[in-house]
């Protein structure tokens, strides 16, 4: 398991796009939230400004295009495990386009592009949950089975099972890695549901972090060369008892991120980036 995990949470670039003007209206949400579009420019600014200057991560910015509302949630539109990036034909067809500038990019890092062309198939990396040595695949409104297949043939060296996505919009609306083999977890009980089927499925013991709130255990992890482990996580403004549970991790290097605009969208902090590790493959 070492061995595994041991490279968990390594990278070295972050792909990431602005906010577009038209995000505010445009986006796609499951309830209906007027958003503030300054103050989600401003807090995606900040969210950036953590990857590149504090984290030192290589930043490959993609253009705004203002005629995709959802751009800035790039976490959707490619899966990137090692050397291979899936491009997935995403859920929602107004999305679809975002995979243009994202395909370019992961090109030109000289990843290996594999398309998902099957006029059959779906998938949105929200659904995708990599936990360094399996991935869990949620079954949602914007994923599915033939989607997942396509994953699972991508990158062979892992298992690869589904779940079905009950509540929220995806599988990491409710769930994330908070380190190697730590699962982060919402308490609701869909969450919880979520969370024990996943547990069956695999035979691996993971460990646990119940948040309080859903949306909370959508955090970013990292393990980067000069600084150890990193947890981008919820704030204590908005969700002061999830908060709590993460100020309580003693490893990890603890980065509070302000996401209340584009939580109305249903964007969370793994949803705006797509993490890279370029060494890998040297
Ligand atoms: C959110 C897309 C929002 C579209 C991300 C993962 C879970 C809550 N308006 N996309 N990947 N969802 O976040």
């Amino acid at each position: 398991m070492a061995g595994l995990m041991a490279g968990f949470g390594h990278y070295t670039h972050a792909v990431v796009r602005g906010v577009p003007a038209s995000l505010a209206k445009g986006a796609l949400r499951t309830v209906h939230a007027e958003v503030d579009l300054a103050k989600a420019q401003k807090e995606h600014e900040a969210y950036v400004e953590i990857l590149g200057t504090r984290l030192g991560l290589e930043l490959i910015v993609l253009p705004v295009d203002e005629s995709l509302p959802d751009c800035v949630f790039v976490e959707d539109a490619a899966v990137v495990c090692g050397d291979t990036a899936l491009i997935p034909r995403m859920g929602a067809e107004s999305r679809r386009r975002e995979a243009e500038h994202m395909k370019a990019a992961l090109k030109d890092l000289n990843l290996n592009i594999v398309e998902m062309t099957d006029e059959t198939a779906i998938l949105d990396g929200g659904d995708v949950l990599f936990t360094g040595r399996e991935f869990f695949v949620g079954l949602s409104k914007r994923t599915n089975q033939r989607g997942a297949e396509i994953l699972a043939d991508t990158f062979k060296d892992y298992a690869v099972s589904t779940v079905p996505v009950v509540e929220g919009l995806h599988l990491k609306t409710i769930c994330s890695m908070g380190g190697p083999g730590l699962i982060v977890i919402g308490s609701s009980e869909p969450a919880q549901k979520t969370l024990k089927i996943m547990q069956q499925m695999s035979d691996h013991r993971y460990d646990k972090l119940t948040v309080p709130d859903d949306y909370a255990a959508n955090c970013v992890y990292m393990n980067l060369p000069n600084k150890g482990p990193v947890l981008l996580h919820a704030t204590a403004e908005q969700y002061p008892e999830s908060a709590k549970v993460f100020e309580k991790l003693k490893d990890h290097m603890l980065i509070p991120v302000c996401n209340k605009e584009k939580v109305k969208v249903d964007g969370a902090l793994t949803c705006c980036s797509v993490l890279i590790n370029k060494k890998a493959d040297i």
